[in-house]
């Protein structure tokens, strides 16, 4: 059996919900290339590095580019992107997640961020949580995309945690994924029928509680 002594939180779609600034910048980018994202097709870059989904990305919009080009596609989306995340506020944190963050280390648990994002330090700054967390994982420090379980067992090794008394919360599935391929328990964060690998599911953080914890 194990002891739960850290938890490691995905950001985006756990902490705060950046999908709609990734959204809206890929959807300029793929109208200045003359096609359209749709709201369902955003839903599918969730979770997915920057390069994948431009690559997912242009494959819808039926288009090739050199690897050169999608270099400078990607920097293109991403200026606008930091654009829009650098007017964050503090109200931007999900209900509850800051709450359960501050609980988990009163309790005495180590807590991590681990995220594909490589933008999560702008993030965290903005929102004013960066103390919070005794590491901080992201696409800066690894490479393998979720599910690989790079970036969790990376947050782990920083924290001195075994990962089998590690807590992973994430939104995706490939995230959850991650956390099970690194012997890792999982808090899906949204709907049981879509995260159904995960140990446990809650809506949100809010949702979320010590006691419900313990019980992983
Ligand atoms: P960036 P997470 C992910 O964050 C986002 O969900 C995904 O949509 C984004 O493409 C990825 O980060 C990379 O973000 O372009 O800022 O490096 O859910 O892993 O926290
Ligand atoms: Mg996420």
């Amino acid at each position: 059996m194990s002891i739960i002594k850290a938890c490691i939180f995905d950001l985006d779609g756990v902490i705060v919900d950046t999908a709609v600034y990734h959204y809206k910048a890929w959807k300029r980018l793929a109208n200045e290339l003359g096609f359209d994202l749709t709201v369902d097709e955003n839903e599918k870059l969730k979770g997915v590095s920057r390069m994948r989904s431009l690559e997912l990305m242009l494959q819808w919009g039926g288009i090739t580019k050199t690897p050169e080009e999608q270099e400078a596609l990607a920097a293109k989306k991403n200026a606008w992107y930091v654009e829009m995340i650098s007017h964050m506020t503090p109200d931007e944190i999900l209900p509850g997640a800051k709450e359960f963050v501050i609980a988990c280390r009163e309790a005495g648990l180590k807590t991590a961020l681990g995220s594909a994002s490589k933008n999560s330090g702008t993030i965290l700054d903005k929102v004013g949580i960066t103390g919070l967390f005794d590491a901080i994982i992201d696409g800066n420090k690894v490479s393998k995309p979720k599910p690989d379980p790079e970036v969790f067992l990376v947050a782990a090794e920083e924290l001195n945690i075994a990962p089998a008394d590690c807590v992973v919360f994430e939104d995706a599935i490939a995230g959850v994924e991650a956390a099970k391929n690194g012997g890792m328990k999982a808090v899906g964060i949204g709907s049981p029928e879509v995260l159904n690998e995960a140990d446990l599911v809650v809506s949100g953080l809010d949702k979320m509680s010590l006691e419900k914890l313990y019980t992983l």
